[in-house]
């Protein structure tokens, strides 16, 4: 049923030009950054606090994971159920530590992280990494690298710098590059008195922590920028202009843009393209805001797919990293993971199944109610097939098989907790 389905599927591309077998072997080797942080909802090991800095997880489904030993049998559940190539991102608030060590965000050492690195290097997977500048006592007054507060300030650009020392030995050990992105909550509820002087602190603090030495090859610093956030929806000292650039002016610093976070008519995919045009490398977060930055879980939605297209029309696999940030409290866990993971990739082997070159052309020759034909024509284009044969050549079930493992890793496991 499979083999004969995916050979219909392949011909009718075939017709377009496009080669069904070469974009599964593609898709193959695009890794797809898996966020740790989707199976506690952003807790986190090294304090008990809230969950701070404008961001939010709503629900409380149970079974979220309690220790480290749950998250990463969570997280390996999930990863028996995405196909193909996949990275683990780390933040730093998932330090672990040994029975009665302790150490705070500013005195992080790579043996913090140890146990990461042999779950990667088991898995054959790369890591990427995260400075925590929320959820912690010395976030001052809502603000961490921008606050005019000195001691502050320092106390958050040694973590950044402990950071990049955390990310390079990352790189290191599992001999894949790794993107270290630096994210900041800071901003002010309501109308400030002074823009530029928080972004000032902020760009000399960021390029502080970028004065540590690293190998650029080996590690990928980026800065995410972002509209607002809860409590914060005046003024966010890391904008968009500001990151921006930040990067264009700071060589080996990439922007990061997470799909939440613009206005609400604003989108990635059209932003993808023209920060090509000028970065060698750029940096994204898939998300998926419904009305605000909800981080919902990434579906095979229109933004997602055009995303994934402006990375394989532009022939940018190897410029663009591509992580998941999302974070959903209400449903199971390990699903939520598993839908945005595969949905990405989705995504993306559908964008390798596009005629990409042919759709260019009708562009180019003006020929645009063909080209509105054809774009249309592609949408009922009989991916499940091709999706579904990807699944299998990776070993993973297709469709919904896939939940009845989570289902029952749920009555087992999540349950019990
Ligand atoms: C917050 C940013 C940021 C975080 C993670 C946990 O709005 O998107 O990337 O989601 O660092
Ligand atoms: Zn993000």
């Amino acid at each position: 049923m499979l083999e004969k389905s995916y050979e219909i599927a392949k011909e009718m591309y075939a017709k377009f030009g496009v080669d069904t077998d070469a974009a599964i072997k593609t898709l193959k080797n695009v890794p797809v950054s898996i966020h740790c942080w989707q199976g506690d909802d952003v807790k986190g090991f090294d304090q008990d606090g809230p969950l701070t800095g404008g961001i939010q997880t709503t629900g409380n489904y149970p079974g979220s994971a309690r220790t480290p030993e749950e998250l990463m049998a969570d997280l390996d559940k999930a990863l028996s159920l995405c196909p193909g190539a996949k990275k683990i991102n780390v933040h730093a608030c998932y330090a672990i530590f040994a029975d009665g060590e302790f150490a705070d965000r500013d005195k992080l050492e790579p043996k913090h992280f140890a146990k990461w690195v042999e779950f990667a290097k088991e898995r054959g997977m790369g890591l990427d990494f995260n400075p925590t500048f929320f959820s912690h006592p010395k976030v001052k007054d809502g603000l961490t690298l921008s606050s005019p507060d000195e001691a502050t300030r320092k106390f958050w650009i040694e973590h950044g710098k402990a950071c990049i020392r955390i990310s390079q030995y990352f790189a290191e050990e599992t001999g894949i590059p790794c993107v270290m992105n630096i994210w900041t909550g800071d901003g002010y509820k309501d109308v400030p008195a002074d823009r530029m002087g928080p972004r000032m602190r902020y760009k000399e603090a960021i390029e502080e922590i970028l004065s540590e030495p690293f190998d650029k090859n080996k590690v990928k610093p980026c800065v995410e920028s972002k509209v607002f956030g809860i409590g914060v929806e005046s003024f966010t000292s890391g904008s968009a202009e500001f990151t921006l650039s930040f990067a264009a002016t700071h060589e080996g610093c990439l922007p990061l843009m997470d799909n939440g976070h613009y206005h609400p008519t604003e989108v990635v995919s059209d932003k993808i393209p023209a920060l090509l045009c000028f970065f060698p490398e750029i940096a994204l977060h898939v998300t998926r805001g419904v009305r605000w930055d909800s981080d919902h879980v990434v579906l095979f939605d229109d933004e997602t797919k055009e995303i994934a297209k402006e990375i394989i029309r532009n022939d940018a696999l190897d410029r663009v990293y591509i992580a998941l940030d999302f974070f959903d409290a209400s449903i199971n866990r390990i699903a939520a993971w598993v839908v945005g993971t595969r949905s990405m990739q989705k995504a993306l082997l559908s964008a390798l199944c596009t005629p990409n070159a042919m759709l260019k052309k009708l562009q180019d020759e003006n020929r645009l109610t063909e080209l509105m034909v054809m774009q249309e024509e592609m949408k009922t284009m009989p991916f499940g097939a091709v999706w579904a044969k990807y699944c299998s050549e990776c070993g993973v079930n297709a469709a919904s098989g896939w939940y009845d493992e989570v289902k029952k890793y749920e009555d087992e496991v999540l349950l019990k907790r």
